[in-house]
């Protein structure tokens, strides 16, 4: 079949991201004898004109559109990105009436019931997508799934779960170099600063407010080492970049995965940065200084919260201790980290605030992203018990996004915060749009040269 993908995506925010999720399924279909072309709509503010060109030239049988972000989750300045989906979708429709459009990615599989109710696409595929992808296109080939509007949306909506496709794609032991062929990885080393690469799938982890478990599953499926290092060596061949994002929703969640994978890098010799999400679940001095021999350039700590208080709301599973150890070992080798933050969570107070605050400050970190509130998603425990206690119901649960934020604190929350960059500058609260850094100031650094995550700039301590 001819397939045109779209990565709908035009977020520049904090910085632009390579369509990662996209480019598995493009990888997948190529492997699978599918002719593949790839519309990026990061590039063209203006989707009409170049999209109606490729549609026209191109005549696909199937539009598969990769949806990454719902909305920024950053209250209160929050920024929705359904309305561009919408024009999007009716812009495909509008020039090529015919052709069947498969919608995927994490804003798709949150959200799937409404996107398919809403945008009306004719299949919908919630979570990892490459094998129910070739599924549905194979069946739609011979004749057996036929676009129907008498079909309801749930006969309508596939998942990886549903189908053992034959010769099935396994992410253990694929790889996407054939789909960053015809995905470029240089610009967006270029201008966003990092490579991404995914080492595993799947957070065994149960945060009471996450939605990474429903994304990806709570089994943890890893990637051989040599494969990850044989992709880097790849990217670093093909596009010159050597800064890469390890995308994992815990780099470290598996320890011996992660450290495996920086010997490899060792072994090799290869001279490349690298940044991760880092839980302080469970680390080690050891664990740190193979990061940093590796080339580690700076870490995320998901930290959520420095109170006790916090950490057992959020079900973070690991100590104050934990956390102050792994800043510990941050400024012993050297490696620059941020703590995230949600403040607002049930039950917090005037003091716990002020307890997570001063912790953090403990820690001197490079830099702070905190958030306010808690952008609510479906069946995910936390709200699951919202649900149970009656502060809210079901269906108010959607697309719409909804923040929990404890009302006894709201006000004091909004005012602290608004503030607090004025005591410290390294503080960033992207819903009230403190230390934001404009577009084309971004544009200039990245030219320049400067790689990594921008909070990395915020950095007052080395
Ligand atoms: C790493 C990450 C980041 C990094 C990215 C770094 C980098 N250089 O890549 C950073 C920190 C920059 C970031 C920023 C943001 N992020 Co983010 N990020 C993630 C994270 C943890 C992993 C994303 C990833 O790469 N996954 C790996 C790929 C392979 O998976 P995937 O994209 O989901 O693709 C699979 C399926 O979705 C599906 N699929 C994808 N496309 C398609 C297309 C078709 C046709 C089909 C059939 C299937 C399909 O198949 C793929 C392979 O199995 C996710 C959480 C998660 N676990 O998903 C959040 C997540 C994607 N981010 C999210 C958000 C909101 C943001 C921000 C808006 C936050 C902010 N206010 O700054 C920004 C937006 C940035 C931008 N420019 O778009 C949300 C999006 C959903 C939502 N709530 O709206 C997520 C899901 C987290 C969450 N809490 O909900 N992010
Ligand atoms: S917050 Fe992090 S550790 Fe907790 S469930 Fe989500 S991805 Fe896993």
């Amino acid at each position: 079949m001819k397939i045109l993908f779209i990565s709908a995506n035009q977020e520049k925010n904090p910085d632009l991201v390579y369509p990662i999720g996209l480019a598995y399924i493009v990888s997948a279909s190529i492997q699978d004898g599918h002719e593949c072309s790839v519309f990026d709509a990061n590039f063209h503010n203006d989707f009409k004109e170049p999209l109606k060109n490729i549609l026209q030239n191109f005549h696909p049988n199937a539009i598969g559109i990769s949806m990454r972000n719902v909305d920024n989750a950053a209250y209160p300045s929050v920024v929705s990105y359904f309305s561009h989906y919408q024009n999007l979708i009716s812009f495909c429709r509008e020039i090529a009436p015919e052709t069947i459009i498969i919608l995927g990615g994490s804003a798709f599989s949150l959200f799937s019931r409404e996107f398919m109710e809403k945008l009306k696409p004719d299949f919908g595929i919630v979570g990892e997508g490459e094998n129910a992808f070739l599924h549905l296109l194979q069946e739609i080939e011979k004749g057996k799934i036929q676009r129907k509007a008498s079909q309801t949306i749930e006969e309508r909506i596939y998942s990886s779960e549903q189908f053992a496709y034959p010769g099935k794609f396994s992410f253990e032991l694929d790889n996407i170099v054939s789909a960053r062929e015809i995905l470029d990885t240089a610009i967006y080393s270029q201008n966003g600063g990092s490579i991404n690469i995914q080492t595993k799938r799947g957070c065994c982890f149960q945060c009471s407010y996450c939605n990474y478990p429903i994304l990806e599953g709570s089994n943890v499926r890893k990637r051989e080492p040599a494969d990850v290092v044989d992709e880097m060596e790849y990217c670093i061949k093909k596009s010159g970049g050597k800064y890469f994002f390890f995308v994992d929703n815990v780099f470290n969640s598996a320890e011996d995965h992660a450290m495996e994978i920086c010997k490899e890098i060792i072994r090799r010799q290869i001279k490349i940065q690298w940044t991760a999400y880092i839980s302080p679940f469970s680390t080690s001095e050891a664990l740190f200084s193979l990061f940093k021999e590796s080339g580690c350039s700076s870490i995320d700590l998901g930290v959520d919260s420095a109170c006790e208080l916090g950490l057992s709301v959020l079900k973070k599973p690991f100590s104050i201790q934990e956390i102050m150890d792994c800043a510990r070992w941050c400024h012993q080798y050297k490696i620059k980290f941020n703590c995230s933050l949600i403040f607002g969570y049930p039950g917090e107070t005037i003091q716990t605030i002020e307890e997570c605050i001063q912790n953090i400050s403990l820690c001197q970190p490079s830099s702070v992203i905190a958030f306010i509130g808690i952008r609510l998603h479906k069946g995910v425990p936390l709200t699951i018990s919202l649900e149970k206690s009656g502060y809210i119901s079901e269906d108010k649960i959607g697309i719409e996004p909804i923040f929990y934020i404890e009302e006894s604190v709201r006000e004091y929350l909004i005012q602290r915060l608004s503030t607090l960059p004025d005591q410290y500058k390294n503080w960033i609260m992207p819903g009230l749009n403190t230390q934001k850094i404009s577009n084309a100031y971004v544009k200039r650094i990245r030219s320049k040269g400067f790689t990594g995550p921008l909070w990395e700039l915020f950095s007052i301590k080395d």
